[in-house]
Parts: structure tokens; sequence; C-alpha cells
């Protein structure tokens, strides 16, 4: 605390194509961070839990669900907009929040559609947290294919995947807060790379005010 103002938490994001590691980075990230006595809470989106969460869940598992692409990209966009008073107040509380996916899965994931502007998958990210950070894990196809198999939901396939990869790499080069982590090593060694990154960027910004996506 500096003269009764506690220092902000991070927005740290982890994005990456399906089974590039982000789920098992986030967590281990969230453990590592405590060790280092930062305060740290992980949150996945989409998250499956609230209302819209549920109709997104239906429609990541089920394929026979024919919702129109538009409406599904906005529910995606809303289950954020849902918790948007809770990262902000975890944020102010000095807590570092770990992003399992966010607005640029939402983008990338929309955008690769057929008929999907990516202009248009941005407007509904407007106005939310801005991540402070964004790591972006990427993997070789030879080296994902040495992984665990897709699983049976949407988007868990080979030709979906290269599309979603090519919006990726152009949001990427959008925006200057983005890192790019080789994913094909060890667990230990990503996680060393994005550990030390995290604590340089929680330190840079705890007294600089959150931003908004644009
Ligand atoms: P994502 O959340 O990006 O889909 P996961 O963290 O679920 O990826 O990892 C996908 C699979 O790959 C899991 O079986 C996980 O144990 C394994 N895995 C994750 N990171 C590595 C790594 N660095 N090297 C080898 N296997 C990994
Ligand atoms: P996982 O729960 O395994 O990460 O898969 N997605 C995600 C979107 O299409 N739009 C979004 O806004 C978000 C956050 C990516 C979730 C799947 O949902 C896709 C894969
Ligand atoms: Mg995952």
């Amino acid at each position: 605390k500096i003269m009764g103002q506690i220092k902000r938490g991070a927005l740290i994001v982890v994005e990456g194509l399906d089974r590039s590691g982000k789920s098992t980075q986030c967590k281990k990230l969230v453990q590592s961070l405590e060790k280092h006595n930062v305060k740290a809470k992980l949150m996945c989106f989409p998250d499956r839990s609230t209302l819209t969460g549920k109709l997104i869940d239906e429609y990541l598992k089920n394929k026979e669900c024919k919702l129109n692409d538009h409406a599904i990209h906005l529910l995606f966009s809303a289950n954020r907009w849902e918790n948007v008073d809770n990262m902000k107040a975890l944020l102010d509380d000095g807590v570092t929040l770990i992003l399992d996916r966010y607005s640029y899965s939402g983008i990338a994931y929309s955008a690769a559609k057929k008929n999907m502007s990516l202009d248009w998958c941005k407007y509904p990210e407007i106005g939310l947290p801005k991540p402070d950070l964004v790591f972006l894990l990427t993997l070789s196809n030879e080296e994902s294919l040495k992984r665990p198999g897709f699983g049976t939901e949407r988007y868990e396939n080979v030709e979906a995947q290269r599309k979603v990869a090519k919006v990726y790499s152009q949001l990427c080069n959008e925006n200057d807060n983005w890192v790019v982590i080789n994913a094909a090593r060890s667990i230990e060694e990503v996680q060393k790379e994005l550990v030390q990154k995290c604590i340089e960027k929680i330190d840079e910004v705890k007294m600089v005010p959150l931003g908004v996506l644009q």
C-alpha cells in the first residue's frame, strides 16, 4: 500500500490453438506466482458455469446445435461481460488474473469462419478490460500431433485450427503487448519463461490504470 492506494493486479492472458498447453500452463502459473507471494487467480473463458456458459457448452459439445455464427459470437462475448465486475474487483484488490483464453479467442475462432468480418468480430469486445500481457503459445502442426488427440468438440479439427492460427498471427502483429512463446518445449521450460515475464509485468503495471479494449 502506498498512500492508501492498493497496487492493482495484472491482467494476463494465455492464448493459442488447441493442445498448445494453455490450460496446463495457466494452472501452474497461478501456483508459481503464489510461491512468489503474488496473489493470483485463474479464470477460464468460456466460463461454462454461468447462464450463457451453459448455452456455449451445448454449442461446443453438440454439433447438431445450429446456432447462427453471429449469435454464438455475441454469446461468447456476453460470457466475458458477465464477468467484468468480478474481474475489476479482483484486480483492484491486487489480485493478478491469469486468463485461459479471452477476447482474442472470441475474435480468432469467429473470424476464421466464412462470411464473418474481422472488424465485426472485434466490436463486442470494445470496452472490456484490456490485458496487460498476452502470451501466444505456438506449436507446429507436427509437434501438436504428438500430443494427446483432439477431443470431439467443435473446432477440434485440423482445418479449423489452421484458419484460427492465421487470425491469431494477424492479431499478434496488430498488438504491442503480445509475446510469442515457443510451446514446443517441456512444460517446465515454458513455465519458467511465463513466470519470469509475468513477474516483470506485474511490477511494471501495479500503479498504472487498467486499460480498456478499443
Ligand atoms: P490446451 O489447454 O492449450 O488445449 P492442454 O494444457 O490441455 O492444452 O494440453 C494438451 C495436452 O498436451 C495435455 O495432454 C497435456 O498434458 C499435454 N501437454 C501440455 N504441455 C505440454 C508440453 N510442454 N509438452 C508435452 N505435452 C504437453
Ligand atoms: P477450451 O474450453 O478447451 O479452451 O475450448 N472459443 C473460446 C470461441 O469460439 N470464442 C471465445 O470467445 C472463446 C473464449 C475456442 C473452448 C473452445 O471455444 C472457442 C475453443
Ligand atoms: Mg485448455
